[in-house]
């Protein structure tokens, strides 16, 4: 039987890490794989995660089964992480999930079992994860302008003009924030617009929140998340702590679905539950547990927001010399909006064949569609890649 199987593409970043590993050159730059580094290039484990895990050695008795939904204390603190009191907390169901790819899988199934029929938008370009789910699920997938190649910024009436095709019983994925490829993100403003017109339209949000913390702060990036759930009768959001808390590894994620009043809350929740069961049983629970004990308690999240403000601010200051440095290179503001992008990730602008010269004549790896992960970078990498930006890019 499983001579039937074909071949199935591969995840062109992650081919792109078995690429960087087998360049012999000791200057190559990997700016590929969305994985924090700093400016040694390691990706340590946080402080506070280290606390939290000796705390948990010492005080753990069992390893018996948690619940379905994962522990409730997860869901509880992953509700104020995200929401804080956006939304009365009654009207929310929540789950851990293996990651936010978890939650993101888990939040498809749970509106196929609503709407066999859904469609769910994504923007042009998302991460290219998003696409590959919906259409091995079997979903329909539609397409909403997102990001000007020339200004790589948000074409925000192209985006508006597209979703006038969402039809009731959609679902539009938004990013939270630190739109992942482009770095482009809406204002809050125009956050107001989209949720004027899924209510309009009545569809369905589902916000994909994975790099919370990362952009311009733990609650200035979850505004957006939180307006939306503030105005939208019923929303789903797919957090990740893999970035902001650094255990990717660990795969810890949460779905969360917002229902139109409490009452159907128990439903929403069971069937939340019902699909970790079908899924996997019982979600992973060591990341969770850590993400609670930390959030948990004041002394270990207070260390952790130093330290996550910290790898904020790094890779502030690592857009910051790099469009300076283009600025004084190329003589010109083409590439100021990398200092205005936010998150791990810009999008630059460059062709293929550039991204191609680049990673050949001078070693920088960034993904096809000129990704780049502004924290494989530090002071010492900025200035090559700009000459090698500057050099290759018409
Ligand atoms: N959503 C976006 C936009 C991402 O970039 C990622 C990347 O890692 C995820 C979700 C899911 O992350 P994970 O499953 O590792 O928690
Ligand atoms: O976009 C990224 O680089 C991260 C990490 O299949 C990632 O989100 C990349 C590919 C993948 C899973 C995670």
């Amino acid at each position: 039987m499983l001579s039937t199987l074909k071949p199935q593409p591969a995840d062109k970043i992650l081919e792109l890490m078995a690429l960087y590993r087998d360049d012999p050159r000791e200057t190559k730059v990997d700016l590929g794989v969305g994985i924090y580094k700093n400016a040694e290039g390691e990706t340590p484990v946080m402080r506070a995660i280290k606390a939290a895990e000796k705390q948990l050695w010492q005080e753990e008795t069992t390893k018996k089964y948690t619940a379905l939904s994962g522990d409730p204390a997860f869901g509880a603190a992953m509700k104020s992480l995200v929401l804080s009191d956006s939304v009365d907390h009654t009207r929310v169901g929540a789950i851990a999930t293996p990651g936010g790819t978890g939650a993101i899988r888990q939040a498809f199934e749970l509106a196929k079992l609503a709407n066999p029929d859904v469609t769910i938008w994504t923007s042009n370009p998302t991460w290219p994860n998003h696409v590959s789910i919906i259409k091995f699920m079997g979903l329909k997938n539609a397409e909403y302008a997102y990001f000007d190649e020339a200004s790589c910024t948000v074409d925000f009436d192209a985006m508006m003009e597209s979703l006038k095709g969402v039809k009731a019983g959609d679902v539009v994925l938004l990013h939270g924030c630190c739109h992942n490829p482009t770095g482009a993100n809406l204002t809050l403003e125009q956050f107001d617009v989209v949720a004027d017109l899924i209510i309009e339209k009545g569809a369905m949000a589902l916000v994909d929140i994975a790099y919370q913390g990362f952009g311009d702060g733990l609650e200035e990036d979850a505004a957006a998340t939180r307006l939306l759930a503030s105005k939208l009768p019923e929303m789903l959001v797919a957090a990740s702590c893999s970035k902001n808390f650094g255990i990717y590894r660990e795969r810890t994620g949460c779905l969360m679905a917002i229902s139109e009043n409490a009452e159907q809350t128990p439903v929403t929740q069971g069937t939340l539950n019902f699909l970790n069961r079908q899924n996997y049983s019982f979600p992973p629970d060591h990341g969770a547990r850590l993400v609670t004990m930390i959030l948990n308690d004041e002394k270990l999240k207070a260390d952790w927001m130093a330290e996550l403000e910290e790898v904020r601010l790094g890779m502030l200051g690592l857009r910051t010399q790099l469009a300076d440095e283009l600025r004084r290179l190329t003589n010109s503001d083409r590439f100021d909006f990398i200092a205005k992008h936010r998150g791990m990730f810009s999008r630059i602008g460059a062709t293929p064949e550039e991204v191609l010269k680049i990673r050949e004549e001078f070693g920088i790896y960034m993904v096809g569609d000129s990704r780049m992960n502004i924290a494989g970078l530090n002071a010492q990498t900025v200035p090559l890649l700009a000459e090698a930006v500057a050099k290759t890019c018409k």
